[in-house]
Parts: structure tokens; C-alpha cells; sequence
């Protein structure tokens, strides 16, 4: 029987194990989309409702199961729509595959409708593969490279396929010179640094007094390969925000997250140590590393590209993390001298109670730390967190105690707006029978949250466990951006920017059938959590949280403690609540 080339495209996403697709239709891809139903039980399609939030949510598929994660938009517009979406995921390295149509071959060239320099457009984003198929007979190659190269290369690839194209018969490659002829399949390779570079590693390590480690999303897989090495060599390891789920936050000896999101501990870990073990990480703020010259190096990264980028290392492993690791292990000698480890400890320690106490400072009306500690103290078995960017991401960062068994992720080199909600989505596709958690702001609920709520209210009945929960923070602000021009640029806030309409969350997720809960009171904060984590349905929580509470960064500078004086004598209109709030997280009162 002869099959169109759109119904082969979908049967060869089946034969390389893809099981669904996020997308938006259009004329430009409806020769795909009409083969669609064909596939209905191997193959699902997820309807978002803007094509930007179909790439998060392959970007989120890809960084929560390790898949490669795919999305179909139409031509022209859809096609630019996917951008954001995709260079998140470019920028994580998270294998994604973007198909999407292009005006008809008889008509390209010819300014027709909805006609975008697609090959341009996606060059740069799709910089390691994006091709026009422009005969069935070149659809198999080209959709076999797309999905090969993302995930051998852990990024972005396209496929552009004219509308008239998707509707022709498919043709196989023929037999002859000149043709393509490629199969499915990719296994990860095991990659392991050469023995005398081991050697070298291993030499710096154990020379080493006070050794620091910083892990990132490439230490994801390695947890156990991470925790050995640190008991050996007697290391605190700091977690970039990408890999916050790499090390259960009970371990005093891991001080969590690291730069302006970060912890003191990290901060002391980094400005103190001696020698640097950083695995599958590309923290892109040098300033929150050791200086150059204070610590001898050593870098492990399956990515050669991403090796001493961000600090000088003496030796550069190029291998995949766990196996890198457990290739170590032999070689290291076990620190006696844990003085370096107790201090960490230590510090941890008293970390965590401060993070305790600062959450507890009264605010107007809700400090949003609140929300976070009390969440995390609630966490369920087996949540999976996804954190949009703002000031969530900074309470996601240092108050949510990561367990065993969690995944957690965010935009972490890109940081954009907006993919809280999709990513979540993402998760709870993946992973149906998981409670699941987006952490956003209200910006990033107007920009992408409240459509997406549509999805959640569209598909959620078919989810077998219906634990999913949006905490929205309600500030009315876009206070991460408020809170940089208050520290960094020391201009006072500005409301025409800054300040955002009011919006009602929780009754807007009633309407949508959802559970909605609005909180306003730091008593009702645990009550919130409780009864949301008993709904039958997803859940939105809105927490009317204070602007006035500073995401400090874990070492206040000089320079940024005089531009923050300075903004507020210059006659920030919230210069009172914010000099309070401030006060009091910097010298919290025990209660
Ligand atoms: C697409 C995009 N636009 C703008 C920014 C700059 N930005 C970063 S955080 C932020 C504020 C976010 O506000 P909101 O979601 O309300 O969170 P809040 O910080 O108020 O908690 C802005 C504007 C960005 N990172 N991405
Ligand atoms: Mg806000």
C-alpha cells in the first residue's frame, strides 16, 4: 500500500521510539497532521496552545528522561514561534528535534504567503543539522540524521518539509548513485578519558587539602559515582542550578546551589579551596569560582568544547561523568585529615538555619521563602520540580531540600520566562504517575502560565495520578528584574516597567476546573500546602507574596550594598519595606 510521505515521517518517529509529539497545526504541516490519527495509540500529540511552549515541553522531555524530545510546528509563523523554546534547549543541551513545514516547492523562492527563509531562520538554533526536504526520497536520511545528530550531539536539530512534499507518495532511497540510504538506532557510547590523564587527575586530587567539587546536569546520571569520589576526597560539593537534583540536599557536605542564586557555603567552598573538581557543568560565572591560580583544576565533561572554559584546569578529562568517576575511584587515596569536610559541614549547617530563619521574617503580606520551606518540608516521594525564572528560581535554588529519587530542572543558560508551566506539563507526560510541580511568578504566568493552565484543564483527565500543583507567586512585580536594577545598575524601581496588572489565578483555575487556592496569610501557608496536596485535581496555589523581600545574593558586595543605598535614597517608592525587609534577612531575629 503506498503511504505518504507525512504518514512514513510519522512511522520512522515510531521506529526510533519517539512516543510524543508536542505541536500546533497549521496548512503548513496538515500533510503530517492528517496522518496523524493513524497513529493515535504509538504516537501522542499534545496540543499546546503556542508553538514556543510545544519546544519547552520537548526540551523538558529531553532533560527529564534523557530522550530526544520532539515538536511540529506549521511554516512561517509557527515555524518562528518554536525559537525561544528551542535555543533553551540548544542552550541546555538537551537533544530536541524540530519538524515544521514550509510553503509548497512550486511556490518557494516566490515571496508567497507565510514564506520564511526557514533554512536561515533556523541556522543558528539548528546549527548542527536543519535540511529542506525537497524529495520523499530524501525524507528518510534527513529524519534519521535529525534525530541522530540531537542526541549525539546533545542539541537542536530541524526538518523543514514543504507542504506539497508531506503529501506525495513516499519514495524508499533507490539503489543507485547518488541516493541516501540510512537506518534508525543510536546507543550512548562509553566514554572514558585515557589512563595517564586519569593518572594526572588523579595525582592533583590527592594533592589536594581542601577540595571543592561542582557538579552540573551532566553529573545527573552519577550521583553515586559523585558521592564517592566527594567522601574520598573529603570534598563539599556545590550543585549548579541544573544539577540540583544530582545530590539529595541532607548531606551537609553538599552546600547547594552556587552564584548570585546561591549559598554562602558554595561561596566559602569556592573562595577557600585548593583544589577544583567540577563534573558536567558549564556554571557560566567565574567570579563564584576560585581565582585563577588559587586552586589546581581538574575538569571532567563528556563535551570537549566545554572543557577549562570557565576556569584554567590543570588536567581536562573529555568522558562521561559516572564512568569517568568510577574510573577515579581506584586511583584516589582516602583523605584522613576530614578537618576541610567538618568545616563545610558546619557552615551547612548553620546555613540551613538561617535559610529556616529568613523565610520566617514577617512580610506583607506573605514572604515568599515561606512557601518554598514549607513545600519542601512536603515534598512527596518522587516529585519532579520545574522552576521558571524570576524570583522563584531563587527560593527553588536555596530553600527547596532536594530527596533522593527527585528530578528537578529549569532554563538554566538561556533563563528565559515562561517554561515553569510547560516544562511541567512535560514531566507529567513523561512521567503520568509522579507528582509534579511548576515554581513561577506572576510575569511568567501572564506570559505563558494561564494558556497553559488550558492545557493542564484540557488533558489532565487522562493523567492515571492527578498530582500537579502550580505555586504562582503574586507579587505584582517583576521583582528579579526590579531587584537587579535596585543592586546592580543602583536606579530606583520603575514602576511603568516593573509593575504588573493584578490577575486572579486561583479563580481563573476554578473556571478551567482545576482547584485553585489563594493564600494570604503566613499562617495559612502550611494549611495551603496541605490542602492542596490532598486535591483530586491539579492545583494552582497563589501565594500573595511580599516584593519587598530581597533575593540577596549569598555574598552582598560592597559595590552592590552602595548602589542598593543609593536606590533607595534616591527615592525608590518602596524604599521603606524594602530597607525592613532587607534588615531583617541579613540580621534575622530568632523568634
Ligand atoms: C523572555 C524573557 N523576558 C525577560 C526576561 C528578563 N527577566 C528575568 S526574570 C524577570 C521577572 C520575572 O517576573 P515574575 O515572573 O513576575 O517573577 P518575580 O521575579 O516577580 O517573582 C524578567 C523580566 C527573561 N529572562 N526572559
Ligand atoms: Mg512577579
Amino acid at each position: 500500500m503506498s503511504q505518504t510521505v507525512g504518514h512514513f515521517l510519522l512511522e520512522r518517529l515510531v521506529q526510533w521510539g519517539v512516543k510524543r509529539i508536542y505541536g500546533y497545526p497549521g496548512d503548513g504541516i496538515n500533510g503530517i497532521d492528517l496522518a496523524l490519527p493513524a497513529f493515535a495509540d504509538r504516537l501522542k500529540y499534545v496540543q499546546v496552545r503556542h508553538e514556543e511552549m510545544a519546544a519547552f515541553m520537548a526540551c523538558a522531555h529531553a532533560k527529564f528522561t534523557g530522550e530526544p524530545g520532539v515538536c511540529l510546528a506549521t511554516s512561517g509563523p509557527g515555524a518562528i514561534h518554536l525559537l525561544n523554546g528551542l535555543y533553551d534547549a540548544k542552550l541546555d543541551h538537551a537533544p530536541v528535534v524540530a519538524i515544521v513545514g514550509q510553503a509548497a516547492t512550486i511556490s518557494m523562492g516566490g515571496s508567497y504567503q507565510q514564506e520564511v527563509d526557514l533554512q536561515n531562520l533556523f541556522k543558528d538554533v539548528a546549527g548542527e543539522y536543519v535540511t529542506t526536504v525537497m524529495s520523499p526520497a530524501a525524507l528518510r536520511h534527513s529524519i534519521d540524521r535529525a534525530i541522530r545528530i540531537a542526541r549525539a550531539e546533545r542539541t537542536v536539530t530541524c526538518v523543514i518539509i514543504p507542504k506539497d512534499v508531506q503529501e506525495l507518495d513516499m519514495v524508499a532511497p533507490p539503489h543507485k548513485h547518488g541516493a541516501v540510504v540510512t537506518g534508525t538506532g543510536f546507543t550512548e557510547p562509553r566514554v572514558i578519558p585515557q589512563n595517564r590523564d586519569l593518572k594526572r587527575a588523579a595525582d592533583v586530587l590527592n594533592a589536594g587539602q581542601k577540595v571543592a567539587m561542582l557538579v552540573g546536569a551532566g553529573a545527573l546520571r552519577a550521583a553515586k559515582e559523585v558521592a564517592e569520589v566527594a567522601d574520598l576526597l573529603g570534598a563539599g560539593v556545590a550543585k549548579a542550578l541544573l544539577g540540583k537534583a544530582v545530590l539529595p540536599d541532607h548531606h551537609l557536605w553538599v552546600t547547594g546551589s552556587i552564584g548570585l542564586l546561591g549559598t554562602k557555603p558554595s561561596w566559602d567552598l569556592m573562595m577557600e579551596c585548593d583544589t577544583l573538581l567540577m563534573v558536567g557543568s558549564s556554571f557560566p560565572y567565574s567570579e563564584f569560582l576560585p581565582k585563577e591560580g588559587q586552586a589546581r583544576g581538574v575538569q571532567i565533561d563528556i563535551d570537549g568544547r566545554m572543557l577549562s572554559l570557565r576556569y584554567p584546569m590543570e588536567v581536562n578529562l573529555c568522558g562521561d561523568s559516572a564512568e569517568t568517576l568510577r574510573a577515579l575511584v581506584p586511583l584516589l587515596v582516602r583523605k584522613t585529615d576530614r578537618s576541610w569536610r567538618e568545616k563545610v559541614e558546619k557552615g551547612m549547617g548553620d546555613w540551613w538555619k538561617l535559610m529556616d530563619e529568613r523565610a520566617r521574617v514577617a512580610a506583607n503580606p506573605i514572604n515568599p521563602q515561606l512557601m518554598f520551606t514549607e513545600l519542601s518540608k512536603r515534598l512527596p516521594e518522587n516529585a519532579i520540580l520545574a522552576s521558571d525564572s524570576g524570583s522563584a528560581a531563587n527560593w527553588y535554588a536555596r530553600d527547596i531540600k532536594i530527596r533522593e529519587g527527585m528530578m528537578a530542572s529549569l532554563s538554566g543558560n538561556l533563563a528565559t520566562m515562561g517554561p515553569g508551566v510547560p516544562y511541567a506539563i512535560a514531566a507529567k507526560f513523561a512521567f503520568p504517575d509522579r507528582p509534579v510541580f511548576a515554581l513561577v511568578g506572576d510575569g511568567a504566568m501572564q506570559m505563558n502560565g494561564i494558556n497553559e493552565l488550558i492545557t493542564i484543564s484540557k488533558y489532565w483527565k487522562e493523567w492515571p495520578d492527578p498530582r500537579f500543583y502550580v505555586l504562582v507567586l503574586n507579587n505584582r512585580d517583576l521583582n528579579q528584574v526590579t531587584w537587579e536594577l535596585r543592586a546592580m545598575a543602583g536606579s530606583p524601581n520603575v514602576p511603568s516597567t516593573q509593575t504588573l496588572p493584578d490577575f486572579s489565578y486561583a479563580h481563573y483555575a476554578e473556571q478551567l476546573g482545576l482547584a485553585g487556592i489563594r493564600v494570604d496569610k503566613a499562617a495559612g501557608v502550611g494549611a495551603a500546602w496541605e490542602t492542596a496536596l490532598k486535591s483530586n485535581r491539579p492545583v494552582v496555589i497563589e501565594a500573595m507574596v511580599d516584593p519587598d523581600v530581597p533575593p540577596l545574593p549569598p555574598h552582598i558586595t560592597l559595590e552592590q550594598a552602595k548602589s542598593f543605598t543609593e536606590a533607595l535614597l534616591k527615592g525608590d517608592p518602596d524604599a521603606r519595606g524594602i530597607m525592613s525587609q532587607a534588615f531583617h534577612a541579613m540580621f534575622p531575629k530568632k523568634e
